[in-house]
């Protein structure tokens, strides 16, 4: 048999990249004052989490062939912004949730208000990372990251989602209403991701446009799979309240669909966000592989 030719280890990609990752966040928090708030700071943001947004961003970035170096303090930028959206979601005006990435939520440790101020303070400081912090990237293209973390941290996107998340607590919801939720509290993040990244690496706007036919894609199939993982999937695996949605009595993929065909319908998103990177053949395997951890991950 033929052995292929350095074939890619996507277990290896997913180590390294991961490891890049954190120590990149470990050093993005300066000397803050008071202690307190760094403490809370650094609990959430260093708590692990599987880093997918701001290995999207990377991956992206060496798509469109630039030097993820100057990509990284925009990953971590979009991971702060991940991170502050979980501490405010779990607060008990939202959420209520004791767990998150397998530790006490934020607000259990420090409290409401140190919560929420630590929360804000992340998502600031994800501005001073890409618009102080980043190096040697021409200020256009900076430029436009920032407006598309404008965009998704605002009522366009993860605010305007929890919204109508919010509203629609205890009602009804259609498979419309669903999507929309969904692709502004969870797609919106994952598109600006792969956005962002592809950006600072100089990207065209038929990259950009494919990235983004492909973040709607694993946007969609992301929250589909945490939905079934939520009946699935116990607490422990999770590292947050497993079932939950149960118990609210929420809207899901499951209960609106079924498991099997909810699991059906990921795969089809999933094959749909490849597809639009066909024209990047083997180039695109780190975002193909992504697409397909997505869909396998237990977690
Ligand atoms: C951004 C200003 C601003 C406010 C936030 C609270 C809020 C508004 C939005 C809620 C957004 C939210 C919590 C969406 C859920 C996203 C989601 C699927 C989270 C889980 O992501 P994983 O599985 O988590 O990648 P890890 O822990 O691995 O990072």
């Amino acid at each position: 048999m033929v052995e292929e030719e350095n074939p890619f280890n996507f277990s290896a990609y997913l180590a390294n990249a991961r490891k890049c990752v954190e120590d990149a966040l470990d050093t993005s928090l300066g000397p803050e004052r008071p202690e307190q708030l760094r403490e809370a700071m650094r609990y959430s943001l260093l708590a692990g989490g599987k880093r997918l947004r701001p290995i999207l961003c990377l991956a992206a970035c060496e798509l469109a062939e630039g030097d993820v170096e100057k990509a990284m303090p925009t990953a971590v930028a979009l991971e702060m912004i991940h991170t502050m959206s979980l501490i405010h979601d779990d607060l008990p005006s939202m959420d209520n949730d004791d767990l998150r990435r397998g530790s006490p939520t934020n607000h259990k440790i420090f409290g409401e208000a140190v919560a929420i101020l630590a929360g804000d303070a992340l998502l600031t400081r994800a501005f001073e990372m890409v618009s102080i912090r980043t190096k040697g990237v021409p200020a256009d293209r900076l430029l436009r990251v920032v407006g598309e973390l404008s965009l998704v941290a605002g009522a366009p996107g993860l605010v305007g989602g929890q919204v109508v998340d919010l509203e629609c607590e205890g009602k009804e919801v259609d498979l419309e209403t669903l999507e929309y939720i969904h692709l502004h509290k969870t797609g919106a993040l994952l598109k600006a991701c792969v956005k962002c990244g592809a950006l600072i690496g100089g990207a065209d706007e038929s990259l950009l446009s494919a990235l983004s036919t492909y973040a709607r894609g694993i946007g969609l199939a992301f929250q589909i799979i945490d939905d079934i993982l939520d009946v699935t999937a116990s607490s422990e695996v999770l590292g947050k309240t497993a079932g939950k949605d149960v118990i609210a009595d929420k809207t899901t993929y499951p209960k609106l669909l079924g498991l099997e065909e909810s699991r059906k319908r990921a795969d089809e998103l999933v094959m749909e966000a490849k597809t639009a990177l066909d024209p990047w053949s083997s180039k695109a395997i780190p975002l193909l592989s992504l697409a397909d951890y997505i869909t396998n991950r237990d977690r």
